[in-house]
């Protein structure tokens, strides 16, 4: 056996970015990339909120085997209201809840044990960002599902990174994914009428699909706006 169609066979893993509730689009997604048995599927988080099939998002995510996700903002702030830290919600999120319905505490205790980051062998995994500086383990929770730009510049965290690891991560809305030396940004708005994107590992080959519709309008703050952005 030669060891190129060795490697061919070898599983792959398929980084998926913010998903928000768009399950047809993830299925449109899931049949380009044409994954095999074995392959791997990882998400960057936010699977839900704002878009049309939350609960459709998470039972797939738990049903299909070899699938890992992060947690996002999104799950990140539902849980902190069903854990009791805070009463405020947005009417988003209340939606998401109606759609569970019977089965909210099921998939919250799903959700409650998502982790901040997912080490694959060719990058790390993570929602928004990382503080430049600070280990893996010691990197502010809400910091690693919220963080966009550093103080005191507001420049993009990215920018600061310089591990030898590869970050993939989403959060960040642009057009494009945003690939630079060792970061891939996967949030190409979906759920605002732009495309789902996703990257397959170990070859970083893009994949993306346009969104059928425009199922929720972008909140100002979540448009990358820097000059980075390519
Ligand atoms: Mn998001």
């Amino acid at each position: 056996m030669d060891q190129q169609k060795e490697s061919q066979r070898a599983p792959r893993t398929l980084v998926v970015g913010d998903v928000h509730g768009c399950y047809a689009e993830l299925m449109d997604l899931l049949d380009k990339a044409a994954l095999r048995g074995d392959d791997r599927i990882v998400f960057v988080g936010d699977l839900i909120n704002r878009g049309p099939h939350n609960r459709k998002v998470l039972e797939f995510v738990q049903a299909t085997r070899q699938t890992g996700t992060v947690i996002g903002n999104h799950e990140f702030n539902l849980l902190r209201y069903y854990q009791g830290h805070t009463h405020t919600l947005k009417s988003s999120y209340h939606k998401v809840i109606n759609e569970l319905g019977a089965d909210y505490r099921r998939h919250m205790d799903f959700i409650a044990k998502l982790p901040l980051t997912i080490e694959l062998d060719e990058a790390v995994v993570l929602h928004a960002g990382l503080r430049p500086g600070v280990s893996l383990d010691h990197q502010d929770p809400w910091e690693v599902v919220n963080l966009r730009g550093l103080p005191p510049t507001g420049r993009p965290w990215y920018e600061f990174y310089t591990g030898k690891k590869p970050i993939i991560f989403g959060h960040w809305v642009r057009q494009h994914p945003l690939v630079l030396k060792n970061v891939i940004g996967l949030d190409t708005g979906c759920v605002y009428g732009g495309k789902l994107s996703a990257v397959l590992l170990p070859s970083y080959n893009l994949i993306s699909i346009p969104a059928r519709r425009i199922y929720a309008h972008k909140p100002a703050k979540c448009v990358q706006k820097n000059k980075a952005e390519v």
